[in-house]
């Protein structure tokens, strides 16, 4: 089977999952990254400058065999079934990290009604707000619905649902994000502790040595 992940050079957690899943199992795939004017004419044409299709003229996309398929969640359940990280026969696990890739979902989407091309000190103010409001809020739903009782979000073991949380976290408290506090994450220990725990995995550890840019955004786990 021939993969292609198309996605920007940086390690988000809409690329991060399926990219993570195909690359613990073993599973070799292109690491195609776009660029800012050539993602503008994705926007424009939903394709790149080399006609491979992109739907819905957004990122992240993966081709298979030459079929491209959006959408992050899609995207992720199809790499975590390749990879043995995705159920094919417990739905009720399968739902179970479907929930968290949808708060994932959310909580990037809740940081976008900041605006994109705002102003910056109104787009400043409104997450600071948005900080000590609904994003402190859904945090707290997210680290309460998390066992607690080994270091990751779901069974014994990295899964899809941590890396989901792992990044989103690194995006959110790695200082980017002008009006998010970078210690955001200190008071959610479940939170924390998954982050930790997946930063130190010697296979994401491999990874990140890897594929990341030495200056990447990397997050405060405290
Ligand atoms: N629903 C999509 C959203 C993906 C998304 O918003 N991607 C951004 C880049 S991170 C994008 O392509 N934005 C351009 C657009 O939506 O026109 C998904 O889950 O993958």
């Amino acid at each position: 089977m021939e993969l292609t992940f198309i996605y920007f050079d940086f390690p988000f957690w809409r690329a991060e999952v399926g990219k993570i899943a195909l690359f613990m199992g073993g599973i070799d795939f292109e690491n195609r990254k776009v660029e800012g004017e050539e993602f503008q004419r994705v926007k424009e044409t939903g394709q790149l400058d080399d006609g491979t299709l992109i739907p819905f003229h957004q990122l992240p996309c993966l081709v298979v065999d030459g079929v491209s398929i959006a959408q992050t969640g899609g995207i992720a359940r199809f790499c975590g079934k390749l990879s043995g990280m995705y159920p094919k026969n417990d739905d009720v696990l399968a739902a179970q990290i479907d929930q968290f890739l949808d708060m994932a979902t959310d909580i990037t989407n809740l940081i976008f009604t900041t605006g994109r091309d705002e102003d910056e000190q109104i787009k400043k103010v409104k997450r600071q707000e948005l900080s000590k409001g609904e994003l402190a809020r859904k945090l707290r739903m997210l680290d309460k619905s998390m066992s607690g009782e080994s270091d990751w979000v779901l069974g014994s073991d990295l899964g899809l649902a941590d890396i989901a949380v792992w990044r989103l976290m690194g995006w959110l408290s790695g200082g980017i994000l002008d009006g998010i506090p970078t210690d955001i994450i200190k008071s959610f220990p479940r939170i924390s502790r998954v982050c930790l725990a997946v930063d130190t995995h010697p296979k994401i550890k491999e990874w990140v040595r890897q594929t990341y840019p030495k200056d990447y955004v990397r997050g405060n786990y405290l």
